[in-house]
C-alpha cells in the first residue's frame, strides 16, 4: 500500500486537513485483517466547514460555461485512467474484491462516469414551448451545495457516478464515502485538485455514517442528498431530509429475481446466472440472488449451476486467477453466515459452499466465504425475503409464467431482474409485468449510462443516469414571456 495514504485527511476548501475531532480509526484490508490506513473521524464541525467552503465556491463554479466544467471533468477522467493500476490496487485492498475486477470494471467505470457526464452537459438542451404571442423556456439552475453519500461495495464507481453529474450541472459537492472504504475517495480529491477544479467545489468528509452522514443530511444549507446504501439507512436519511424539503435520491438494496425459462440457451444462461449471483462476492445491489427455474429443467439447471459455483476460485484478491475475494468485513461475513444458519433452520439445503475456505496466512485472517447455493426454501422464508448481500443464491422451481411472476414480485424490494428465454414475446410480456426498476433479458448488468437506473418499492426513490442525473442535480425554472 502507498505509504503516503496511511494518514488520510478531510478535503475541505482545496486542502487536506485533520478532522476537528483530532481522532482517527483504522481502515482494514478485509482480505488480511491488516490495518492499511487511518481514517479521519469526522463530525458535524467538519461538515460545517465543508458547507462553508462549498457555499463560497458555488457562485464561481455555477458561473463557468458548461464547456469549461466539461473540460475539467474530462481531465479528471484522463487522470483516473493514468492512475488505473494504482487505484485498482487501492480499491482491491480496501474492499477485498479481486484486483482483476477493480481493473476491469470499477476504475474504468469511474473514468467513464466523468467522461460521460462531460459529454452529457456539453450536449444538454432545455425546452422551449411557444404559442402565438407567448414564449416559455426552461432554465436549469444548479441546486447549490449537495451531499453525496456512498457505500463500500463499489466505492469509486458509485462516488463518481454522483460526483460527475453534480459538478457538471454547476453544484458544489460534499462527499461522504463509506467509513470502510476511504482510500479511492481520498485519491479522487487529489485528482480533482491536480486538474484544477477550484478550491471548495469538491469537499470530502470522511468518518462514520451516524456522525458525518447524519450531520450532512441534517444540514439546512445542503440542498440535496444523493444516497446509495442499505434500505434501513435510506429510510432514516429520508425521514431526516423530508421535513427540510431537500431533494432526495435513494438507491437502496435489492433481492433481485433471475427468471430462467425452459427455452433458454442453457450454457449462456448458466454463465450469466453465475455472474449475476456472485460478482463482487454477491455484494452488488443488482445481484440476482433468487433464482427461479422452470420445473422441467430444474434438475439439469441446478446441477449445472452447482458444478460451476463449486468450481469457483476463492482466494487472495490480488492473485490473477481469483474469482471471489473477501467480503467487506468480519462483521458482514458473520451477518451472511447468520443467514446461512437461518436458511438451514428454515428447511433449506446447502448444495455447495456454506463454509469458510482454508487459505494460507495472511489470508486465513480474511473475511472469505465460499460461494453458496441453497435450495428447498419456501418463498416466505426470511433468507429468501431479506437482502443477504453476500455470495449466496437460493433456487426455486416454478410451473409457469404466472407463478414465476408471482414469485419474482413477491418481495418488498424492486430493483432489478433478469429474464432468460429465447421467446421474444415472453421476454416483452414478463419485462412489462415485473415490479422492478430495471430488467435485463439474456444478460445481466449490461450498462448504458444514458438509461434510467434505480428501483421501486423498498429499493428506493428516483433515477440516476443520463438526463435523470442532470435533472436531479438541477432545478428547472420556467420563464414565460408575452411578446
Ligand atoms: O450500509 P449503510 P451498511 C445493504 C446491504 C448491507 C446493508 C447494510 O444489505 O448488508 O445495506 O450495509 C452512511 N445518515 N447495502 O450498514 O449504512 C454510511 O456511512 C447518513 C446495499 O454498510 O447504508 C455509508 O457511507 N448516512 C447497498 C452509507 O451510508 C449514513 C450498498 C451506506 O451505508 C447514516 C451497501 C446516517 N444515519 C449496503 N448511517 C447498495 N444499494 O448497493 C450510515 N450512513
Amino acid at each position: 500500500m502507498t505509504k503516503a495514504l496511511r494518514e488520510l485527511g478531510q478535503f475541505i476548501g482545496g486542502s487536506f486537513l485533520p478532522p476537528h475531532s483530532g481522532a482517527s480509526f483504522p481502515d482494514l484490508d478485509p482480505a488480511t485483517g491488516r490495518e492499511i490506513a487511518r481514517v479521519p473521524q469526522g463530525g458535524a464541525e467538519d461538515v460545517e466547514a465543508a458547507v462553508t467552503a462549498a457555499e463560497a465556491a458555488a457562485p464561481g463554479w455555477a458561473a463557468k460555461a458548461p464547456a469549461e466544467r466539461a473540460r475539467l471533468l474530462d481531465a479528471v477522467a484522463d487522470r483516473i485512467e493514468a492512475r488505473l493500476d494504482e487505484l485498482a490496487e487501492l480499491e482491491s485492498h480496501d474492499t477485498g474484491k479481486p484486483l482483476s475486477l477493480a481493473k476491469a470494471i470499477d476504475i474504468p467505470r469511474a473514468a467513464a462516469n466523468f467522461r460521460f457526464f462531460a459529454g452529457a452537459v456539453r450536449h444538454d438542451e432545455t425546452a422551449c414551448h411557444t404559442t402565438p404571442g407567448v414564449i416559455n423556456y426552461t432554465l436549469r439552475r444548479p441546486l447549490g451545495v449537495v451531499g453525496l453519500i456512498t457505500p463500500w461495495n463499489l466505492p469509486l464507481y458509485l462516488l463518481t457516478w454522483k460526483t460527475a453529474p453534480a459538478l457538471a450541472m454547476g453544484n458544489t459537492v460534499i462527499a461522504k464515502p463509506s467509513e470502510l472504504t476511504p482510500l479511492t475517495a481520498h485519491a479522487l480529491a487529489e485528482i480533482l485538485r491536480e486538474v484544477g477544479v477550484p478550491a471548495g467545489v469538491f469537499n470530502l468528509v470522511q468518518g462514520y455514517g451516524a456522525e458525518v452522514g447524519q450531520a450532512l443530511v441534517e444540514h439546512p444549507r445542503v440542498k440535496a442528498i444523493s444516497f446509495t446504501g442499505g434500505t434501513v439507512t435510506g429510510a432514516r436519511v429520508a425521514a431526516t431530509a423530508a421535513p427540510q424539503f431537500k431533494k432526495l435520491s435513494l438507491e437502496l438494496g435489492g433481492k433481485n429475481p433471475t427468471l430462467v425459462f425452459a427455452d433458454c440457451d442453457l450454457e449462456q444462461t448458466l454463465d450469466g446466472v453465475v455472474r449475476a449471483g456472485f460478482t463482487n462476492q454477491g455484494q452488488v445491489c443488482l445481484c440476482g440472488s433468487r433464482i427461479l427455474i422452470e420445473e422441467s429443467i430444474y434438475p439439469e439447471f441446478r446441477d449445472g449451476l452447482v458444478a460451476r459455483v463449486g468450481g469457483m476460485k476463492v482466494g487472495p484478491p490480488q492473485a490473477v486467477d481469483t474469482q471471489l475475494g473477501a467480503l467487506i468485513s468480519q462483521g458482514h461475513r458473520e451477518k451472511v453466515e447468520g443467514y446461512l444458519a437461518l436458511a438451514q433452520e428454515e428447511g433449506g439445503t446447502i448444495l455447495t459452499g456454506g463454509a469458510r475456505p482454508t487459505l494460507p496466512p495472511p489470508y486465513d485472517a480474511g473475511a472469505f466465504l465460499q460461494p453458496t447455493v441453497i435450495d428447498g426454501l419456501g418463498h416466505e422464508c426470511r433468507a429468501v425475503q431479506e437482502e443477504i448481500f453476500g455470495p449466496v443464491v437460493t433456487l426455486h422451481p416454478f410451473k409457469d409464467e404466472e407463478q414465476a411472476l408471482a414469485l419474482a414480485n413477491g418481495v418488498q424490494f424492486g430493483l432489478s431482474a433478469s429474464v432468460w428465454t429465447r421467446d421474444l414475446a415472453r421476454a416483452h410480456r414478463v419485462s412489462a409485468a415485473l415490479e422492478t426498476g430495471m430488467v435485463w433479458v439474456n444478460t445481466w448488468l449490461l450498462r448504458d449510462l444514458r438509461v434510467p437506473f434505480g428501483g421501486i418499492k423498498d429499493s428506493g426513490v428516483g433515477r440516476e443516469g443520463g438526463r435523470y442525473s442532470l435533472e436531479f442535480f438541477s432545478e428547472a425554472r420556467n420563464v414565460c414571456i408575452k411578446l
